[in-house]
C-alpha cells in the first residue's frame, strides 16, 4: 500500500493519480482509513512530525523533492532506503532558469535596463559567449543537464563538484583543494549543490572574493537556484552594494517565503523568482514514483536512492 503525505501540493490531485497509474495497488491519504502496518511506501513532501507513526512494515520513502536536506532533518525518519525525485522534466526546468539568467547577466541586462531608464544611449559591448565562463557548482543532475545546455550557446564551462567529472567541454574541479582555483576562473557562478553541512552557507563574502574580475563590466554573478542554506544574504546584499558582485539571481532564501523586510527585494541588480526554478510535474512525478514502486515490487533495486551519510 502507497501512503501519500504531502503539504503545500494538492495532494488529492496526486492521490487520484497515482491510484490510476498503480490501479489495483492501493493508495491511501492521511484520514482514509487503513492500518499503518500495511503501508509499504510513504511518498513525502514536507512531512509532519507525526508522518512516519506506526508505519512498521514501510519498504521506502519516495521524497517528491530532488533535495532532501529537510527531509534528512525529519526526528522520526525510519531507517529505510529513501528515493529521490530525478526526472527530465525537472532538469530541463532548472536548465530553463540557469540558461535564462546566465544569458540575462551575460548581456549585462542590470546595465542596459539602467541606460533605458536614463534615456542614456551608451554603446557598450558585452564579451562574447566563449569569453565569459560559466563555473558551475555542483555536477550531478541537474548540473549537468545545466552544462549540456549552456554549452552549444559558446560559454566557456567549468564545474566544481566532490569528485571529478569527465564531462565533453568542461573543465573539471573537484574538492576542497579544487575550490579556489575554479572560482578564480569563473565570471557567472551557477549553485546547484545540494545543502549539507559541507556545503551550507558557501555562498559568502570570502567566496565572492575569489570570482574572476575584469570580464563581465560590474563584476561576477551569482545565481542560486539550490538552496537558501547556501547563501549568507548578509553578505550578498553588501557585495551587491560595494561592487564585489556585479549581479545576483536567487529563486531560494534563508527563509521562505523570504520576509518582505529582508533588502534584498529592494536591490536593483538582485533578481527573486520564489523557489519556482524546477517544480516537480505531477504527471513526470507520477510516471517516475509508480515505475519505482512496480520495479521494486517486481524485485528490481530501487534506483536513484539517497546515501545519508554524504547528506545527497
Ligand atoms: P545531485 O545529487 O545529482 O548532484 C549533487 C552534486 O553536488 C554532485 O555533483 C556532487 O558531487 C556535488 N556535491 C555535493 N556535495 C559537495 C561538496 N561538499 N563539494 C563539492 N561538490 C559537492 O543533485 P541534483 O543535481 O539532482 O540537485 C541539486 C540540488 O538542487 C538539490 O539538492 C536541491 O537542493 C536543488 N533543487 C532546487 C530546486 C529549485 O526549484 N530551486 C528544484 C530541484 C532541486 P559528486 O558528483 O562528486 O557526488
Ligand atoms: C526540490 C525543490 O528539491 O523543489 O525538488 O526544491
Amino acid at each position: 500500500m502507497l501512503l501519500l503525505h504531502l503539504s503545500d501540493v494538492n495532494e488529492a490531485s496526486w492521490a487520484e493519480a497515482f491510484s490510476k497509474a498503480l490501479h489495483p495497488y492501493p493508495v491511501v491519504r492521511r484520514g482514509d482509513d487503513f492500518d499503518p502496518a500495511d503501508i509499504r511506501y510513504i511518498f513525502v513532501w514536507k512531512p509532519k512530525p507525526d508522518a512516519f507513526d506506526g508505519l512498521t512494515g514501510l519498504e521506502a520513502i519516495l521524497s517528491l523533492g530532488a533535495g532532501v536536506d529537510a527531509l534528512l532533518k525529519h526526528p522520526k525518519l525510519p531507517e529505510v532506503p529513501l528515493v529521490r525525485f530525478v526526472d527530465e522534466d525537472l532538469s530541463q526546468r532548472m536548465s530553463d532558469y540557469v540558461v535564462a539568467h546566465v544569458t540575462m547577466h551575460h548581456r549585462l541586462y542590470t546595465r542596459f535596463r539602467a541606460d533605458q531608464r536614463a534615456h542614456r544611449w551608451s554603446q557598450f559591448y558585452p564579451p562574447s559567449a566563449s569569453e565569459s565562463t560559466v563555473g558551475i557548482m555542483g555536477m550531478g543532475v541537474l548540473g549537468q543537464d545545466a552544462a549540456r545546455r549552456l554549452k552549444p550557446l559558446g560559454f566557456t564551462l567549468r564545474s566544481w563538484s566532490r569528485s571529478p567529472k569527465e564531462v565533453d567541454g568542461v573543465e573539471s574541479f573537484s574538492g576542497a583543494s579544487g575550490f579556489d582555483a575554479f572560482l578564480s576562473g569563473t565570471d557567472i557562478l551557477v549553485n546547484l549543490l545540494p545543502l549539507t553541512p559541507d556545503t551550507t552557507g558557501i555562498l559568502n563574502t570570502e567566496t565572492f572574493k575569489k570570482l574572476r574580475r575584469g570580464t563581465l563590466e560590474g563584476g561576477p554573478v551569482i545565481i542560486n537556484a539550490a538552496r537558501g542554506g547556501h547563501q549568507r544574504e548578509d553578505d550578498i546584499a553588501k557585495a551587491l552594494g560595494d561592487g564585489t558582485l556585479g549581479a545576483a539571481s536567487l529563486d531560494v532564501f534563508e527563509v521562505e517565503p523570504l520576509p518582505a523586510e529582508s533588502p534584498l527585494w529592494d536591490i536593483e541588480n538582485c533578481y527573486i523568482t520564489p523557489h519556482i526554478a524546477a517544480i516537480s510535474n505531477e504527471a513526470s512525478g507520477v510516471r517516475y514514483f509508480s515505475q519505482i514502486i512496480a520495479d521494486h515490487r517486481a524485485g528490481k533495486p530501487l534506483a536513484n536512492l539517497v546515501d545519508r551519510q554524504r547528506g545527497y
